[in-house]
């Protein structure tokens, strides 16, 4: 039995555009995801994330259903262009969803924790550039102040950006992801305008409320031959671990990224490595790499030459992703020896599969199993000195996952996306005997 220390948060992680629907409502504005999914063959299923789970329609029932399972925190994504329609002007009714989201959740004794962006930017700053542009990073900030004016008073946990390698590299490089560009230049200059927003943002965020603020990271453990190694950690995973807790871009993953220059001013370093109260950590899996590099930069999808191996013997998802729970442990402990101590989260960590609703129930069984082993060994972490304080499963529900549409299901609970009917899966009561405990058993 690994019982977990007392306070230990243990919640589920959702997405705005993955979840709420409704968005053409109270006056929320176009994201790029709703342009992108619009276009013919760049989701899977030909959906946008419209109705999605309803989320925006149900919230009270959702919170409610968190209390049932006897969770004791929530990680959210607020919608940008809910409440800047155009990027920067303020939509009140917008903020007033947010506004009510954390009253209810701290109503159920839910600790809230507010993530600023999860990959909806606003189709006007795309329409101006983008995260490629510099002012975009300036808009982020301004935006995270008038989030913080609403709601620093009630949320004690702060995410800037969710997974900037994502919405750098699959947005605008590889674009499997929205706005769909596929220009490497442009995605180097959005990672570093995502860091830049994040360090802009967190000043935002302080200067208004003594609350803790940090990133969230999707961080993996790499394996394979030496430099496959070296050149893939660095662009997944170094590329942002060292600005933003040593104060500088790795040198050999500069050299790697030529031609392409990561336009750095004077003064933007410090921005972005200025001290943070928490990390989070995203983990799914591991990268299995190999050494059949040329040489030659490939950032249509940063080391997709390397990458794409399951090692010999292990299970996966539905995704084709391999599963690896020691992998959790793993990173937990290399981050925190390797770079500066702050508390780290658990951010999102779970499993695609299908699922099959039989008299009313889901029997997810992989789901539950590939859960309770990455608990555990979060658990381990913490036993080897891991200064951990949550763990969040991705995710509540089923949701719109992406360029996959409605098919690829994470959720606890299951969704008919039809009728919005909910049915807690195994899993999410295992997960519920789990939180209500605080152990694992
Ligand atoms: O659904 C996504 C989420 O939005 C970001 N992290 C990975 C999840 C599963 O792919």
């Amino acid at each position: 039995m690994s019982t977990f220390p007392s306070g230990f948060l243990w919640g589920t992680a959702t997405s705005a555009y993955q979840i709420e629907g409704a968005t053409t409502a109270d006056g929320r504005g176009m994201s790029i995801w709703d342009t992108f999914a619009d276009e013919p063959g760049r989701v899977a299923d030909g959906h946008t994330g419209d109705p999605a789970a309803d989320h925006y329609h149900r919230m009270p029932a959702d919170v409610a259903l968190m209390s049932e399972l006897g969770l004791n925190a929530y990680r959210f994504s607020l919608a940008w262009p809910r409440v800047c329609p155009d990027g920067v002007t303020v939509n009140p009714a917008g903020l007033d969803f947010y506004d009510r989201l954390v009253d209810e959740l701290l109503t159920h004794g839910i600790t809230p924790s507010a993530t600023l962006y999860h990959w909806d930017l606003p189709q006007p700053l795309e329409d101006r550039g983008g995260w490629p542009e510099r002012e975009t990073a300036y808009r982020f900030a301004d935006y995270a102040g008038v989030v913080a004016d609403r709601l620093a008073d009630r949320v004690p946990l702060w995410t800037t950006v969710n997974e900037p390698w994502c919405a750098a590299f699959l947005g605008y490089a590889s674009g499997v992801h929205a706005p769909g560009r596929r220009d490497p230049g442009a995605a180097v200059a959005a990672a570093h305008h995502l860091l830049l927003g994040h360090g802009l943002a967190v000043q935002a965020i302080r200067s208004r409320a003594a609350t803790r603020v940090g990133i969230t990271l999707n961080l993996f453990g790499v394996f394979g031959d030496a430099d496959a190694v070296r050149r893939i950690d660095g662009l997944q995973n170094r590329l942002f671990l060292d600005p933003l807790f040593r104060g500088f871009y790795p040198a050999d993953v500069l050299d790697d990224l030529l031609p392409y220059a990561i336009p750095v001013r004077d003064g933007d370093v410090e921005i972005i490595g200025a001290p943070m109260d928490l990390l989070g950590v995203n983990f799914y899996r591991d990268h299995a790499v190999s050494s059949a590099w040329d040489g030659s930069p490939n950032l249509d999808w940063p080391g997709s030459e390397h990458i794409g191996h399951v090692r010999r013997g292990l299970p996966v998802t539905d995704l084709g992703w391999e599963i690896r729970a020691a992998g959790l442990t793993e990173l937990l402990v290399r981050l925190a020896s390797e770079y500066p101590t702050v508390p780290l989260y658990v951010h999102e960590n779970g499993a695609c599969f299908a699922d099959v609703v039989m008299d009313g129930a889901v029997h997810d069984h992989a789901r539950l199993a590939y859960l309770s082993d990455h608990v555990r060994a979060a658990h381990t972490a913490l036993a080897a000195g891991v200064d951990l304080r949550g763990y969040f499963a991705w995710s509540l529900l089923d949701n719109f996952e992406w360029s996959e549409g409605y098919g690829r299901r994470f959720g606890l609970v299951h969704v008919d996306f039809e009728t919005q009917r909910r049915i807690v899966k195994a899993s999410g009561e295992w997960y519920s005997e789990v939180a209500r405990g605080n152990r694992v058993p």
